[in-house]
């Protein structure tokens, strides 16, 4: 199975979705903040939205569909998850699940090897001269472009290490997700409008090899038309029963 989260996956975590009611930032649209023209025109604000969405998942943890997916993921059968989100929630959820199974722990190849955070993440940072990435979870300073966060290595301007509108995603890792996708019995996609490509081809790479997309979403989506079943109903609400049916009795 390979599971296809977007924002709605951490809605019930209160992590705001790009397009849903209240929108995301102020009165900015993601597509025009998230973007390389935005940054180079104006990196204060575009690292003032993302510092902003960084400190308000200080508040947000995984919810019951995070968790359950986690849980699930060793299998048998495996279990593979590719998220659009750069909120670190499923990544969270599969520390606690390792934790929990006393097994492994964070790093261990079973977490490296079957979860694609494939925009990237709010949590890491990429410098703009030298290439540099590394984990970064400090508060960031937008108050003035001279207070913006600056590579240890080199000194250059760091931009958050996330893909943005216009910009290719990592070629081994969307490599890796459609590898995935193609090989999958069930696409399960949870969340997400399915506006964005090309993560939501990989759903549709699933179907056109043979398996099948089941949906989980309260609204109907371009992908509902190809689902075996779409599920109107949440993901907190509908993935436990649905990954873990006698609720891990
Ligand atoms: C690329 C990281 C080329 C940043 C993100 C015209 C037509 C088709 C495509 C395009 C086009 N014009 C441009 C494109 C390409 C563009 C694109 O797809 N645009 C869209 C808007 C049309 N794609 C790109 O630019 C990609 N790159 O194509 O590069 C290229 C190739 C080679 C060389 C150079 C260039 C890059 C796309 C990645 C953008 N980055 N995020 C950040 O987060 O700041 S995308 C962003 O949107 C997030 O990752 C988010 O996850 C993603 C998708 O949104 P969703 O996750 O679906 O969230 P949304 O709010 O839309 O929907 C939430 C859903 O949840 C709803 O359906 C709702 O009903 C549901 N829901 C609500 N509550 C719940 C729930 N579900 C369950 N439970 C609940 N409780
Ligand atoms: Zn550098």
């Amino acid at each position: 199975m390979l599971v296809l989260t977007g924002a709605g996956i951490s809605a019930e975590s209160g992590v705001p979705t790009f397009r849903g009611s209240g929108g995301l930032w102020r009165s900015y649209r993601a597509e025009d903040l998230a973007t390389p023209e935005a940054f180079a025109r104006d990196p204060r604000l575009v690292w003032e939205w993302y510092g902003a969405r960084r400190d308000a998942m200080a508040s947000c943890e995984p919810n019951a569909a995070h968790h359950a997916i986690a849980r699930r993921r060793p299998g048998p059968p495996a279990l593979r998850i590719a998220t659009q989100n750069v909120d670190g929630l499923h990544a969270a959820a599969a520390g606690i699940a390792a934790r929990e199974a006393a097994v492994g722990g964070p790093g261990t190849t079973e977490d490296a090897t079957s979860l694609l955070e494939i925009h990237g993440s709010l949590f890491r940072t990429r410098c703009t001269a030298c290439g540099d990435r590394r984990d970064h979870r400090d508060p960031i300073d937008a108050a003035t472009e001279a207070s913006l966060p600056r590579c240890l290595a080199c000194g250059g301007l760091l931009r958050p290490d996330v893909v943005w509108f216009g910009e290719a995603l990592d070629p081994d890792v969307i490599g890796t997700a459609f590898e995935w996708a193609e090989t999958a019995d069930v696409c399960l996609v949870v969340g997400t409008s399915a506006v964005v490509q090309p993560a939501a081809s990989l759903a549709t790479v699933t179907l056109e090899t043979g398996g099948a997309i089941i949906e989980v979403n309260p609204e109907p989506t371009p992908l509902t038309r190809m689902a075996s079943v779409s599920i109107r109903g949440t993901a907190a609400g509908c993935v436990p029963a649905m990954l873990d049916p006698d609720g891990g009795r």
